[in-house]
């Protein structure tokens, strides 16, 4: 998996005085604080007597330290401490940093086939067997690194071998996928009970991972099928119920099936929105330019189903905007495939009643080009025609810092 490629050096090196030579990403925070530009060897010896090193030190130093010291003038320190935390965010931002991802549930619940699914591993997945303890896994995941752990869940290993030595899968997770069998009923109450026996453990470890509850096997021929719906809505009652024990702010359900990868993807996106804080900052970013177009919804979306970032006023909008741009997304590949359409279209727009949707392409990623659109749901589209531009040239580079 690759880490940190030239591209990335590329995005912050215009920070760095040009003698710096950069080779490893990740040992950036520990460069002394003269390398960036702007900061001369006086003022890094100034800084250096209030214990400020490295450029980790820089982006730690606490607000209230920067009028203390009299020396440098507080704008120029506030300047360079934005940077600091810049590079920093950059940095600890998860397409570097390695996630810990558990995948914990009851047995045959589906947790490895989403895994092979995630890695395009179809083929894979009529042969997959019980699986036997814990299954470590690198991931790149659009570029995210993600080691993953399957637990399996048959009863032998969910009695003893995790929680033996519980801080030995438990510790350090960043996030869990919680696999549920919306099929098997009968089994609910167990699976809750399991989950609860895990946030335990994570009580007594001090340990606070993300949660998502994975409603699994919820396949293309159930989505409306009353059972299964009533199903659905029974197991997030029990999971409701269950976890007002423990400090958990919210409880978020995504639906998935094997049958339909991008539900998966979906489902991992949301998943890696929850542990990465720069999707905060994208969202932030997204807002104010929906704001200064009118925009009731935002959506950067490629076309393989990887949601970049949204922003929307509510969580209505919010589903329409990205169901409606995958589904258009996966209309335009099917054209594309059977020879309808020659080019991927640059514009793609849908018109409701009162609003419309519309999708601009806005690059490629990766090296199977894969496009990115972004999608706008507004009463009138066409005011994003003159603000395109500026979004491609000053927004962008920013988002693209962080995906
Ligand atoms: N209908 C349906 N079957 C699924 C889906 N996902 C997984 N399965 C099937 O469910 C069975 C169990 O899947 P696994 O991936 O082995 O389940 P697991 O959670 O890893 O099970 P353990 O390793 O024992 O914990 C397999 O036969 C899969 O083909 C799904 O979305 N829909
Ligand atoms: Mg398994």
């Amino acid at each position: 998996m690759q880490i940190s490629g030239k591209n990335d050096i590329e995005k912050i090196k215009g920070f760095f005085k040009s003698s710096i030579l950069i080779d490893d990403i990740m040992e950036i925070l520990k460069y002394k604080v003269d390398s960036l530009i702007g900061i001369d060897t006086i003022s890094a010896n100034i800084l250096k007597k209030s214990g400020v090193n490295t450029i980790k030190d820089l982006a730690e130093l606490a607000d209230d330290r920067i009028l203390e010291n009299k020396e440098i003038p507080a704008d120029i320190l506030g300047r360079w401490i934005s940077i600091a935390k810049v590079i920093q965010e950059f940095i600890s931002s998860s397409r570097f940093a390695q996630k810990k991802v558990l995948l914990i549930g009851l047995d045959n619940g589906g947790k490895t086939s989403i895994l092979n699914v995630i890695q395009d591993k179809y083929s894979m997945v009529k042969n997959i067997l019980p699986t036997r303890g814990v299954q470590r896994e690198q991931l790149d995941f659009f570029g995210y690194g993600v080691v993953s752990w399957d637990l399996g869940g048959q009863i032998q290993y969910r009695e003893n071998l995790y929680f033996k030595r519980p801080e030995l899968y438990f510790s350090e997770a960043d996030l869990i996928l919680y696999v549920v069998d919306v099929q098997d009923p009968k089994r609910f109450v167990e699976s809750t009970n399991y989950l609860k026996i895990v946030l335990q453990v994570l009580e007594d470890l001090n340990e606070k991972p993300e949660l998502l509850i994975v409603l699994n096997k919820f396949d293309p021929d159930l989505k409306n099928d009353k059972t299964t719906l009533a199903n659905a809505e029974s197991a997030k009652t029990k999971f409701k119920n269950m976890v007002k024990d423990y400090r958990i702010e919210s409880l978020d359900f995504v639906n998935t099936t094997i049958f339909e990868s991008f539900t998966i993807k979906q489902m991992f996106s949301v998943a890696l929105k929850k542990i990465s804080e720069t999707s905060e900052i994208i969202e932030k970013i997204l807002s104010r330019f929906s704001d200064s177009i009118n925009g009731r919804a935002i959506s950067i979306i490629s076309t393989d189903g990887l949601i970049f970032g949204s922003f929307a006023e509510n969580e209505t909008d919010e589903t329409l905007i990205n169901n409606t741009a995958l589904l258009m997304q996966t209309l335009l590949s099917f054209h594309l495939k059977v020879g309808l359409l020659r080019e991927n279209s640059m514009v793609l727009e849908y018109r409701l009643n009162k609003f419309s949707i519309r999708g601009e392409k806005l690059f490629e990623y990766s090296d199977k080009k894969i496009p990115v659109y972004l999608w706008l749901l507004s009463e009138d589209v066409t005011l994003l025609d003159e603000k395109l531009n500026y979004f491609t040239t000053e927004i962008m580079p920013l988002i693209n810092l962080f995906v």
